[in-house]
């Protein structure tokens, strides 16, 4: 219908790169479409520190943090912007608990369950509410912050 577009909410997916080298890409986004989201933007990108920094700025005073960007740069990253009604709530409950091992555990069909390995390696990532989702969105799909990413052509 002519108001079917106005409930739509987007948010950020992106394949990490332990999902990305471990092939589970066309598997995510076929999940992806079942769950009836649409791809509305896509992009292969090789993180550098800087980026994901500042992409990760909360978790700065975390222990985690370096291990975070290290994992994070390790390889390419495939970022989406998904777009479907409650797109941000969706997306979070599809990928699972941030604990792959949990998400073995008490979420089998979720995605990080499928391809995640750990509390780090956990494979995919979300947006996790409206002002995340739109400053993520603009981090790497706004003309500002985009050129600050390097496009990854080879892959
Ligand atoms: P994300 O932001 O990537 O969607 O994950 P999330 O909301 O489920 O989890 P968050 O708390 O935001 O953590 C961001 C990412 O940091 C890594 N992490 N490592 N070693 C650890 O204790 C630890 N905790 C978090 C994970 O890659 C997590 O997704
Ligand atoms: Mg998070």
């Amino acid at each position: 219908s002519s108001c079917a577009s106005s409930n739509k909410e987007r948010t950020l997916a992106i394949v990490k790169p332990d999902g990305l080298l471990g092939n589970y890409t066309d598997d995510i986004k076929k999940t992806i479409i079942e769950y009836g989201f649409s791809i509305a933007e896509e992009k292969l990108v090789q993180l550098d520190e800087d980026n994901v920094r500042r992409f990760y700025a909360e978790h700065s005073s975390k222990s985690f943090f370096s291990n975070l960007v290290t994992y994070m740069t390790s390889g390419p990253v495939l970022v989406m912007v998904l777009e479907k009604e409650s797109a941000i709530a969706d997306w979070r409950a599809l990928m699972g608990p941030t604990d792959a091992n949990k998400a073995k555990a008490t979420h089998p069909h979720s995605i990080r369950a499928m391809c995640g390995r750990d509390m780090e390696k956990n494979c995919v990532h979300g947006s996790d509410s409206p002002k995340s989702a739109q400053r993520e969105i603009s981090f790497f799909f706004g003309e500002v912050s985009t050129d600050k990413v390097t496009e990854h052509d080879e892959l």
